[in-house]
């Protein structure tokens, strides 16, 4: 609560949410971590671990788990009084278009697959379009790999991806070894799990959790936060020090608020060409000396990555 007990970086990231957000006068309050937001109610984990639901005091942005905040008790809760600079974020527009950030402050995206419910080329390129969007790395894990043996064709489709250079795990609730496969790529990083409802996002993280008390069930239960909780990313710390967040699946993942450009840049395999099409506004469709084109006949873009650049593109407008 004083402010000597901050550190001189907190004090300095104060300072710079002090400009950003024109907080008047002297910001007090200590540094906390969003860990979900529920409707207006922020779960909050202060410094030394403990943790309230707060309110907040001001709306200049939606804080969203990941998210780091200054904050002041109020009773048994708290009121946020400033959501500190983003480090990254990852948003998507809501049911009503409108832009909305869904997790802050991510090191890696873990896009999560299954055989059941079947993996979607297309969802893993958007997955993959918005990391590089926001400058976080991405990796894919296969998870329910017990049943790949009855889908075959997502170990197919995860070799795509370990060939354009992205980290592959494949993983299943019945194999000790990969959760430690997967908590070394962790780390010490802050990592937001995505995918479709249904591929096992909830039960991996639960996984690698040791202590039942830190699941967010058992905490929302406690402040009264109901089942609200599984419409919110919600973060989890891990043992060895990393982060994961755990997002809510979805079926789709609208890029509509990006440009044509920001798209190709999240198409790994197309960046050598970039550039280098006659016309300045190519399509990459049928366009004459398009470099995209000619990679692709060249063998070097494969026709369901550029099947899936222009899926993406033609649902923007
Ligand atoms: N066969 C199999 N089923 C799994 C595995 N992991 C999770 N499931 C099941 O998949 C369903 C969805 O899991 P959940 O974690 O809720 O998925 P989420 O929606 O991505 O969070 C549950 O019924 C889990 O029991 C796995 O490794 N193998
Ligand atoms: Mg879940
Ligand atoms: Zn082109």
């Amino acid at each position: 609560m004083s402010k000597q007990r901050l550190s001189k970086q907190q004090h300095r990231r104060i300072q710079a949410a002090q400009d950003r957000y024109r907080v008047d006068g002297d910001l007090a309050g200590e540094p906390g971590l969003v860990i979900a937001r529920f409707g207006k109610q922020v779960l909050i984990e202060a410094e030394n671990g403990d943790r309230r639901t707060t309110t907040l005091r001001r709306h200049a942005e939606d804080p969203v788990a990941g998210d780091d905040v200054v904050w002041t008790p109020q009773g048994e809760h708290g009121v946020i009084e400033a959501l500190l600079p983003r480090r990254t974020v990852i948003s998507r527009p809501n049911s009503q278009g409108v832009l909305r950030p869904v997790a802050a402050n991510i090191d890696r995206l873990l896009i999560v697959i299954a055989p059941q419910p079947l993996a979607q080329a297309n969802l893993i390129d958007r997955y993959l379009v918005a990391a590089a969007h926001a400058g976080i790395e991405a990796s894919l894990v296969v998870n329910k790999a017990d049943l790949l043996r009855d889908a075959p064709s997502v170990l197919q489709l995860a070799e795509i991806y370990r060939h354009l250079g992205i980290e592959v795990l494949a993983t299943d609730q019945f194999s000790d070894p990969t959760a430690h496969a997967l908590s070394d790529l962790v780390a010490s990083q802050t990592v937001a799990l995505v995918g479709q409802s249904g591929v096992g996002k909830s039960s991996l993280i639960q996984r690698l959790l040791p202590d039942l008390e830190i699941r967010i069930g058992a905490l929302s239960d406690a402040v009264g936060l109901g089942r609200h909780t599984t419409t919110a990313a919600a973060l989890y710390h891990l043992p060895g020090g990393g982060r994961l967040i755990d997002s809510p699946g979805v079926r789709e993942f609208h890029l509509s608020h990006l440009s044509k450009d920001a798209i190709a840049a999240g198409f790994i395999e197309f960046e050598p060409f970039l550039g280098l099409c006659r016309f300045r506004d190519c399509s990459h469709s049928h366009e004459v000396r398009c470099a995209i084109l000619e990679a692709h006949e060249r063998g070097e873009i494969s026709a369901d990555r550029l099947a899936s650049y222009r899926q993406i593109v033609s649902s923007m407008s």
